[in-house]
């Protein structure tokens, strides 16, 4: 079928069902909810058979939805409406929740139904539950209701003749006053819920040493204690407020009406306050971990949980550190499992803003990735394994290609791409890597792609190796298990003889030192020369500055001379 993405942005699940469509065959393509006029353009340029809003705020025109049918995919259960759905889950602690593909039609979110999937919740962030649960409930939704849709038999369900004690209803939008924070009586769950409720947007605004900040990235502290509301310490970038039943460490803020108003990690922002606190070191029980070391059965498991996967200079060192300790174990196999959320999204954009000199801060975090990227291939003692619990970008990707095998979970997305940042050049010996993996003709084609990549286009291309099938919450166990059974084949010591002999033989032809030279000769030119397009780029992304138009990748309905189309 011929389908149009009419959507406020191309997030997290519009990619994934991107990618689950296109796979089935279908014509996709994409237009930003900008204005009505525009969305009407993009209807009569793709003359679309059905409409899909992934994720759209505004409501769809009626000259659009009294002649097509407009799939409105929402994060709720069957009769629930509004615009704060998922965030009115977690504030009430649902035990179950879940995604409804209904029509759109006058009146918000109470058109007819034509699937609904539910999910078991967890206690984590909005962020973490929608890219995981509400992503894989609503790819299966979809997926039925277009099928019900093409089929052309089924009858979609009026909301009014479904089961009234079923139904959510409709919910306002959540108001900051909904989630305030009372330090002085909320229990610790009670303020992890009001958090994680708006984590990643907009963030619950609170009063921190006398500034006005929204927090975000929240975690349980059960050891240390204090007066309720206090900063009682700090751990790595995040400072720990008691509660009245023990602590919650914030990891993250974004100061309101300031010089830099975006995510920073809360012992940057308040710098000379945290500096204060007193500074604690994170082990199991205690304190905020981003990077943490387990091991069974021959394998190391290296987490590296970084806040929406950015990796700040100082973030690589700390993680080079911990993989070079790993290194030392007497352990077979090292897999590098990243956070559940994201593996690894490369340099960390906010703190290179932030920075005195973003090109120079610029050029200190490429480098930090790059020593790590190089650590990791030139692993002599063990077999490296990327395992992508979730989605993966720019030099991500790349640095997750440095391992010896890359295993994802079926359902991950991956962007191997730097151009929308700006034609940035890149680096993590992807010049080597690349070619090595996948041959010169799908590496250019790797290169030239703009769009995000399934698992299965990924194993085509050798950026993955492996699929990993089931659910979200087995992954970890899953591969540390397959791991171990690698370890036990007779092959595996045959195996690693021949990676390190490769290495050797691909040093002699060219050193890696090379590749990297030439690409940082490349970035020099993104930071520090004439065209500014990766600043401004950096910039825009930062700040949230809304598009304008939808990218031509994405918008086929635009082309106006066919270009070759890199699938
Ligand atoms: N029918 C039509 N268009 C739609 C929907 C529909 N567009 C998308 C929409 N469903 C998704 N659901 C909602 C429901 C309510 C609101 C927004 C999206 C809402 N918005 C507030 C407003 O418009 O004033 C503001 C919310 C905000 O700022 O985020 O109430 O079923 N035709």
């Amino acid at each position: 079928m011929r389908i149009l993405f009419l959507t406020h942005a191309f997030n997290s699940l519009t990619q994934r069902l991107h990618v689950e469509l296109r796979a089935q065959g279908h014509e996709v393509s994409v237009e930003f909810d900008i204005n009505d006029a525009v969305a009407l353009e993009a209807v009569d340029l793709h003359r679309p058979d059905l409409i899909i809003a992934p994720f759209l705020k505004r409501a769809i025109p009626e000259s659009i939805w009294s002649n097509h049918v407009c799939l409105i995919v929402h994060p709720g259960i069957r009769g629930d409406r509004g615009p704060s759905a998922l965030d009115w889950a977690i504030l009430k602690g649902e035990r179950r929740w879940g995604v409804t593909v209904l029509q759109a039609n006058g009146e918000m979110d109470a058109g007819d139904v034509w699937a609904s999937v539910e999910f078991e919740m967890r206690e984590t962030t909005k962020g973490s539950l929608y890219r995981n649960e509400v992503t894989e409930a609503a790819v299966e939704a979809v997926m039925l209701a277009v099928a019900r849709v093409q089929n052309g038999e089924y009858q979609a369900q009026p909301l009014k003749r479904i089961d009234p004690a079923s139904l959510g209803g409709w919910q306002p939008l959540v108001r900051q006053g909904d989630r305030a924070i009372d330090w002085k009586r909320d229990t610790s769950t009670q303020i992890l819920r009001k958090i994680r409720s708006a984590d990643g947007v907009p963030g619950v605004l609170d009063t921190l040493f006398g500034r006005q900040c929204y927090l975000y990235d929240a975690w349980p502290e059960k050891v240390l204690k204090g007066a309720p509301g206090e900063p009682i310490a700090r751990c790595g970038g995040a400072i720990c407020r008691a509660t009245t039943d023990g602590g919650v460490w914030i990891g993250h803020l974004r100061e309101k009406g300031c010089e830099h108003p975006f995510k920073l990690p809360a012992t940057r922002l308040l710098a000379a306050e945290a500096a204060a606190l007193p500074e604690i070191e994170a082990d199991e029980a205690s304190g905020y971990r981003e990077i943490w070391y387990q091991e069974e059965e021959g394998v190391g498991l290296l987490h590296f949980r970084f806040y929406n996967g950015a990796m700040s200079t100082a973030q690589c060192e700390a993680l080079l550190a911990a993989f070079r300790e790993a290194k030392h174990r007497d352990t077979r196999v090292i897999l590098l499992l990243g956070g559940g959320d994201y593996w690894s999204n490369g340099m960390h954009l906010n703190l290179i803003e932030a920075a005195s000199s973003a090109a120079d801060e610029s050029w200190r975090n490429i480098n930090a990735i790059d020593d790590l990227a190089r650590e990791i291939i030139e692993t002599e003692s063990h077999l490296t394994i990327a395992a992508l619990q979730g989605n993966t970008g720019a030099g991500g990707v790349f640095l997750a290609r440095a391992a010896d095998e890359v295993w994802a979970r079926r359902g991950v997305i991956l962007n191997p791409h730097y151009k929308d940042m700006g034609n940035l050049f890149g680096s993590e010996y992807w010049t080597y890597l690349l070619p090595r993996y996948s041959g010169d003709e799908r590496a250019a084609k790797i290169a030239e792609t703009r769009l995000p990549m399934g698992v299965d286009e990924a194993v085509a291309l050798n950026l993955i190796d492996r699929v990993i099938d089931g659910p979200v919450m087995g992954f970890v166990s899953d591969v540390r298990q397959l791991a171990s059974s690698m370890i036990r084949t007779p092959a595996f010591s045959k195996r690693l003889h021949y990676k390190n002999a490769r290495r050797q033989a691909d040093e002699a032809l060219k050193p890696l030192a090379r590749y990297r030279e030439e690409e940082l000769e490349q970035m020099k030119r993104n930071f520090y020369g004439f065209d500014p397009s990766y600043h401004v780029a950096r910039y825009n992304f930062v700040y949230k500055v809304p598009k304008s138009r939808t990218p031509l990748t994405l918008a086929n309905h635009r082309w106006t001379k066919p270009f070759r189309r890199v699938s």
